[in-house]
């Protein structure tokens, strides 16, 4: 029975990137951050977006640091977010 121990290690490999956390990182400038609830609401913005991961947003920098799917969202849509929030944003370059 050893193929099928072989066989079944074969469909582990194949599974595995469906459920692996395929995550893409941004960091976005935000502006118009003048208090330390700001970030809060930046935050919360961009982590609505379906597909964020995690976000995290920095004062003193004025940057957000975005973990994202890329099936599921992009930079584009995470400006959009915290411009709709009232921060307007754009990608770090
Ligand atoms: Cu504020």
């Amino acid at each position: 029975m050893r193929w099928l121990r072989v066989l079944a290690s074969v469909l582990t490999l194949a599974v595995t990137p469906v459920f692996g956390a395929v995550t893409q990182t941004v960091v976005l400038d935000v502006q118009n951050m003048t208090c330390e609830l700001c970030p809060i609401t930046v935050k919360k913005s961009l982590e609505q977006v379906p597909g964020v991961a995690s976000a995290r947003v920095d004062l003193d920098k004025k940057t957000a640091t975005v973990h994202f799917d890329p099936d599921k969202a992009a930079p584009a849509v995470l400006v959009k977010a915290t411009t709709n929030a009232g921060f307007p944003s754009a990608i770090h370059k």
